[in-house]
């Protein structure tokens, strides 16, 4: 696909600060193709054959980022099958959880397409943790206990803001305070998203 064709916004914020609920919301009104970075691993961890399967158990569980190339693929297969889908060369996608370090946000937007806007969920640490220790009663997922969470903050604090850092100096971040309800902070992401995508 031509990165003139593709309409690409990057959906950060910590763990559990709700990227997930909101991009939900924003797919049933706005039609986008969410795309989880994180899921999309979690899936190829799963596949049968993957080569990268303990790679990518091991970093999860660690809340480390998985090298880049890995990724980076799996959203480039991912953007491409849901075009082919529509049958449409054009196409909207909230690219959730990416990038979260500064390697893969240079790579994707050389290589694959740069993002139009940024939403950030902005919450704290104890309000997140709350809400992972939570989900962790019923997820299943390797990371909602205390320990990965942990690990989680820290790679985010270190590794996944300086990329935040980076778009705002470039004027694409869109700031949103994540604490509220999710329907409250829809009614601000939202009037974000049609205030810059119409
Ligand atoms: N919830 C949501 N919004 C709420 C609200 N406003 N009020 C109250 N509760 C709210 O929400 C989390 C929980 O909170 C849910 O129970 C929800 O109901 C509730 P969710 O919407 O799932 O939050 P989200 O931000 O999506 O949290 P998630 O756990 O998915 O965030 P992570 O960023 O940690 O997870 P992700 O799946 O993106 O990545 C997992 C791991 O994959 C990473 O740690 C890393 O190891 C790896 N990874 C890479 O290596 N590279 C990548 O590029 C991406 C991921
Ligand atoms: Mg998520």
């Amino acid at each position: 696909f031509s990165p003139a064709d593709v309409t690409v916004v990057f959906v950060l914020g910590g763990p559990g600060a709700g990227k997930g609920t909101q991009c939900a919301k924003l797919v049933d009104q706005y039609g986008f193709t969410h795309l989880s970075a994180g899921d999309l691993l979690r899936a190829e961890q799963e596949r049968p054959g993957s080569q990268f399967g303990d790679l990518i158990k091991d970093y999860i569980k660690n809340g480390l980022i998985v090298p880049m190339e890995v990724t980076i693929q799996l959203l480039e297969n991912a953007m491409t099958e849901a075009l082919q889908k529509t049958g449409s060369t054009k196409g909207r996608f909230l690219i959730d959880g990416f990038p979260r370090k500064m390697d893969q946000a240079v790579k994707f937007e050389e290589t694959v397409c740069p993002a139009k806007m940024v939403l950030f969920f902005d919450c704290p640490e104890d309000v997140m943790e709350t809400r992972l220790l939570k989900r962790g009663e019923t997820s299943g997922r390797s990371d909602d206990n205390a320990e990965s969470i942990r690990k989680r903050f820290r790679t985010f604090v270190e590794t996944s803001m300086p990329v935040v850092t980076h778009f705002e100096k470039e004027g694409k971040v869109v700031k949103l305070d994540a604490t509220p309800t999710p329907d409250q902070v829809y009614v601000k992401t939202q009037l974000a998203v049609t205030d810059k995508l119409g």
